[in-house]
């Protein structure tokens, strides 16, 4: 990793980045994990708390939705008086809340950058998203989304296609794009056992790949949020998706070179290499 995202003096405004998520008391994933990619990365993250979480390394035990005028409270409150350059969505839990997102996101009109994670289960397939739900995600939030992220599993749900091979791979970034956002992201997972783990980055004219070295670990929780965090910080920075997206594959695979074990269970990607680098 050589890269990084500029820095702000000491004493001036970084960028900020909102992340509208759940919370993680294991610490690894959601709120947690972009608030220290938000951190590592030089930016100043703003949250507006959608569920709280209970889980460990093990797995989510529940979840407890924040009420939606809340919600919509903290996102508003934030952007009239701090602004945002970018932001990003993760665990949305219901479609009350998908619909309260959208509705006050729109309600900003703002032209910020939005990265929507479309979480819908943690790494031990513990849902974090209601199934009656997807409707709302696919016609509410996809349409607003600069960017959308999601991982193998998320494209079933959304799309119905079941990712195999690089035809439905393309397949699966065409189904995705027509749902409405700006750019789709098929991340390619363990699509293939090779050393490596092609992402497809489409915009309904061009496809992009981005190849990363395949890190393999158990300990990959949050390895998603840290991607999109990444990408939103980097759009903070008004960089153009490809190039924002290749930054959070090289950022992602670095935390994932950096992973620990915690717990009984799934260990975190981690940030927190950057205090080490030089
Ligand atoms: O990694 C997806 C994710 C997002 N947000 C929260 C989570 C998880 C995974 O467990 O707990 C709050």
């Amino acid at each position: 990793m050589t890269d990084f995202l500029p820095l702000s003096p000491p004493g001036a405004a970084p960028r900020r980045v909102l992340t509208i998520a759940g919370t993680d008391s294991g610490g690894g994933a959601g709120i947690q994990a972009d608030s220290r990619t938000f951190a590592m990365l030089g930016v100043h993250g703003l949250v507006a708390v959608v569920a709280v979480t209970v889980q460990n390394s093990v797995g989510v035990q529940g979840f407890h939705e924040i009420p939606v005028d809340v919600i919509a409270g903290q996102i508003q409150s934030v952007v009239g008086d701090i602004g945002m350059q970018a932001a990003k969505t993760g665990m949305l839990a219901s479609s009350e809340i998908i619909g309260c997102v959208a509705e006050t996101w729109r309600g900003l009109g703002t032209d910020a950058p939005l990265v929507v994670d479309p979480v819908c289960a943690s790494m031990h397939g513990d849902p974090l998203l209601h199934p009656s739900a997807l409707d709302a995600l696919r016609s509410e939030l996809l349409p607003l989304a600069t960017l959308v992220t999601p991982n193998l599993d998320e494209v079933r749900h959304l799309t119905g296609i079941e990712v195999v091979d690089d035809a439905t791979q393309r397949d699966a970034a065409r189904a995705l794009h027509a749902l409405g956002p700006a750019w789709a992201l098929v991340k390619g997972g363990h699509l293939r056992s090779s050393a490596h783990s092609p992402d497809l980055l489409f915009d309904g004219s061009e496809f992009h790949e981005f190849v990363a070295e395949r890190i393999d670990t158990g300990h990959d929780h949050g390895a998603g949020d840290t991607l999109a965090a990444a990408a939103a910080s980097a759009l903070a920075h008004g960089m153009e998706v490809p190039a924002a997206v290749a930054f959070a594959k090289r950022w992602v695979t670095e935390c994932l070179r950096a992973a620990y074990p915690l717990g009984h269970g799934h260990g975190p990607v981690s940030a927190l290499f950057r205090l080490s680098a030089s």
